[in-house]
């Protein structure tokens, strides 16, 4: 009986180290899984903006955002059929341009509102500027999605910006560019085409701009945010603080979207 009082003390304790201790060391849930296309971007603070970008980029600063899932890839024209043909909403511009609308290839040809549409459809949003910075950068303030060195060669693995290095006359597929992903692992962050944000465009927002899910101008301005630039640009248009804009009706063949899904 003695002999056998050693493994029955240890049974208990091992009961009590699974049913009270056990749990606490797995220290929190899961992840939550992202839909199918999209990747999971944590709460947190994020560099947005920087001290050596254009006077609408300064000051560099620091904002948190709430968790979102984002999607992996700007929209492509096969996503996009499937919202036309559902919705009966009006084709892109480029519908019928055999440069722009292989299956492949981001959509382009849609308007600020277009894309609202269709990311209210997917159960979502446009990315506000600042989820997509953050989407973009990660949390160490990078300049390019992959890092921070660049050279004219880098073309040929990193993006699509004018010039013939990066392999593309027009827009690239959207899943092209695997090198040049962000620290999140979203696509096409510099170049390609240009992504339309939910953000009024204020000059002055980075000046003033709340810390905590900063979402744009509060008072309806006149144009909206877009980031990232696209297969026309120079590399200076490309950063990852780089802030464009134009009015929300605007369709051409540099602007697309992607979307995002908050998680609050
Ligand atoms: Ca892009």
């Amino acid at each position: 009986m003695i002999s056998r009082h050693p493994f029955h003390l240890f049974g208990v304790a091992l009961i009590l180290w699974l049913v009270f201790i056990s749990p606490t060391l797995s220290n929190s849930a899961p992840l939550p899984v992202p839909p199918p296309g999209m990747v999971y971007i944590p709460e947190g603070y994020a560099q947005v903006g920087d001290s050596s970008g254009a006077d609408d980029a300064r000051p560099m600063h620091f904002v948190s955002t709430s968790a979102y899932f984002m999607d992996k890839y700007e929209v492509s024209n096969s996503e996009y059929s499937v919202f036309v043909a559902e919705t009966g909403h009006i084709k892109p511009r480029y519908w019928d341009d055999d440069r722009f609308n292989q299956p492949d290839q981001p959509v382009v040809g849609v308007s600020w509102e277009d894309a609202m549409t269709y990311a209210h459809w997917k159960g979502g949003r446009l990315p506000t500027e600042a989820e997509w910075e953050k989407a973009a950068r990660g949390d160490d303030g990078r300049p390019y999605p992959w890092g921070r060195k660049w050279d004219k060669g880098s073309a040929f693995y990193f993006l699509n910006i004018f010039g013939e290095v990066d392999q593309y006359k027009q827009t690239a597929p959207v899943d092209y560019y695997q090198s040049g992903a962000s620290p999140y692992g979203v696509y096409n962050m510099a170049g390609n085409v240009w992504e339309w944000c939910l953000d009024w465009y204020d000059p002055n927002y980075y000046k003033t701009s709340p810390e905590f899910n900063p979402e744009g101008p509060l008072k309806p301005l006149k144009m909206k945010v877009l980031r990232g630039g696209s297969w026309i640009n120079s590399i200076d248009s490309v950063t990852t603080y780089h802030r464009a804009r134009n009015y929300p009706s605007v369709k051409n063949e540099i602007y697309g979207f992607r979307t995002v899904i908050p998680i609050r």
